[in-house]
């Protein structure tokens, strides 16, 4: 165990004199209580995880909300909410990555796909205009009554525009809504008929705020933007916009206004022609994804990538010691990402005996990583809002999640009811069943992260199952960055940079707990309790 804090000695009688107490307090309070992260790591023999420590609470002068989350995490990009989805085939395709780019982070989308798959993913991030309906259901003028209502009883909406071709680019001739069709007797009707074709449009270009003032004073449901020869562009919709249709922390592309976009590749030869693929539909930032990033296919890939694509940012790893990061720092890498064996669905440190506990691997490697200004991502073994905290109190820039994020909504795949409860699937990229789906489909992606070239035997350094549904990643990640900056407020710095200063300088304060003292801060007593985390 680390040192304690050397303890003053007080005489009790000096109490009776106001000054002098007041003089004695102020002494006190200088030697700060607890203990610093650099005693506590200096003296970690073991290695210790996120549930080893606690953060010390400081002063509270201000209130939650204005708490700034910001952060760099690459050399170029900072992000307003510094979260990631994990590229795994469970967790990050377009939906994610759309959804953790407008709540101000940013998905990266997996590899375990074809390269045209993968690009094809990313092309919809960057194309994707926030409450602008880009694919909407359309109709054409020989479409009947019954056609729509068919599509109101499926889909559940109505307010359809009609063109003249029935699918979206062509010419815009009317709109049919509820009342259209509502006291229409004849089911075959043609929609030329009965839509409505006195129509309030906006011109292709319109800005979203613009868009939607023309909507709520036109007072119409649905709003079609068009271009100079009235050929359908967009839609928007009136339930759309009395959702929460602005999203200020958008992680945007500076110039272009586009979402923010990562992408992960291997490190093979024909990755090199899977990211000309995804720079070419617009990547903003390349992963190289491997358990252990200290290779030289990893080096050879990113002198290949910073010589061919200086533009791009590459987040190099994984590593969990700094003679790892060393390496991938001097080749040029904008980020690191930590964490080898902490992953949920992970048995790499059992089946390998390599790895290293996550608090020890993100403190080692921040530090270490900070001399040289290279950001750092906490990458597996993200369970909880406290978890985030110390990741950041211990150096990380960001956090990578997999497991939390793939039990929402927006994540690959289907909700399944398994024992009365709704789950979503999640597996290990290393896992057999993420690997059989690169055998099958013939492509490398998954495989290669886990496995060279010449290995006959596959060994699965992790495990599929399920994980319990949680809903909307929008109020999933709501939750968790009102959780960051609640427990910010409590340890008293009013930003995420200030917390990391303040371990630096020591005055943000820690103490390690014994497994007694993790059972004291666990729910206990109860013969029964139901644990709501959001509210
Ligand atoms: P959790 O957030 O689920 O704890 O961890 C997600 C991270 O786990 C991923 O970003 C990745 O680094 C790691 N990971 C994914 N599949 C893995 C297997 Cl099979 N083995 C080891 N680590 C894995």
């Amino acid at each position: 165990m680390p040192h304690s804090n050397s303890k003053k000695t007080v005489d009790m009688s000096q109490f009776h004199d106001y000054k002098r107490a007041n003089e004695l307090l102020k002494e006190l309070y200088s030697q700060k209580d607890g203990l610093s992260a650099k005693q506590i790591f200096e003296g970690d023999n073991n290695g210790l995880t996120y549930n080893d420590l606690l953060i010390l609470p400081g002063y509270i002068d201000f209130a939650a909300n204005q708490v700034l989350l910001e952060s760099r995490v690459t050399k170029n990009l900072v992000l307003k909410t510094p979260f990631m989805s994990s590229p795994m085939d469970t967790v990050t395709e377009t939906d994610m990555a759309i959804r953790m780019a407008l709540l101000g982070g940013v998905g990266i989308i997996h590899h375990n796909n074809t390269a045209d798959e993968q690009a094809e993913m990313v092309r919809k991030v960057k194309k994707y205009k926030n409450g602008f309906i880009v694919d909407p259901v359309i109709l054409g003028p020989d479409n009947t009554v019954r056609d729509v209502r068919k599509i109101k009883e499926s889909l559940g909406f109505s307010g359809i525009p009609v063109t003249d071709t029935g699918k979206m680019h062509g010419k815009l001739l009317g709109i049919i809504t509820s009342r259209d069709i509502e006291f229409h007797g004849s089911e075959n009707s043609k929609l030329s008929e009965v839509m409505t074709k006195d129509l309030v449009t906006a011109p292709l270009g319109v800005t979203l705020e613009d868009a939607n003032t023309i909507l709520r004073t036109s007072k119409k449901g649905k709003l079609p933007i068009v271009d100079q020869d009235y050929r359908l562009e967009a839609l928007l919709s009136r339930t759309d916009l009395q959702k929460n249709l602005y999203f200020p922390d958008a992680s945007k592309d500076f110039k272009s206004k586009q979402l923010l976009c990562g992408a992960a590749i291997g490190t093979r030869p024909d990755d090199k022609a899977r990211l000309k693929k995804l720079v070419e539909a617009g990547v903003d930032l390349v992963v190289l994804d491997s358990s252990q990033g200290n290779s030289m296919y990893q080096i050879e890939m990113l002198r290949w990538i910073k010589s061919t694509y200086p533009d791009i940012d590459v987040i190099a790893g994984n590593v969990v010691t700094r003679e790892q990061a060393a390496n991938l720092i001097q080749e040029g890498a904008d980020g690191l990402r930590m964490g080898m064996g902490s992953g949920a669905a992970c048995i790499t440190q059992e089946v390998m005996a390599c790895g290293r506990p996550q608090a020890t691997a993100v403190w080692e490697v921040s530090q270490f990583a900070k001399l040289f200004g290279v950001p750092t991502i906490a990458d597996g073994g993200i369970q909880n809002v406290g978890h985030i905290m110390k990741a950041m109190a211990l150096g990380a820039s960001s956090v990578m999640m997999g497991s939390l994020l793939a039990a929402c909504t927006e994540s690959p795949g289907t909700t399944i009811v398994y024992n009365n409860v709704r789950c979503k699937a999640y597996r290990g990229m290393g896992s057999i069943a993420a690997m059989s789906k690169t055998a099958i489909e013939g492509d490398n992606g998954s495989t290669a992260r886990y496995f060279s070239e010449s290995d006959s035997m596959k060994v699965a350094q992790g495990v599929s199952g399920l994980v319990a549904e949680k809903g909307s990643v929008d109020k999933f990640i709501s939750y968790l960055s009102s959780g960051v900056k609640h427990s910010l407020q409590d340890i008293g710095v009013r930003s995420l940079d200030l917390l990391r200063s303040g371990v630096s300088d020591e005055s943000v304060r820690f103490q390690l707990r014994s497994s007694s003292a993790m059972r004291e801060g666990d729910v206990h007593g109860f013969v029964q309790f139901e644990k709501q985390l959001m509210g």
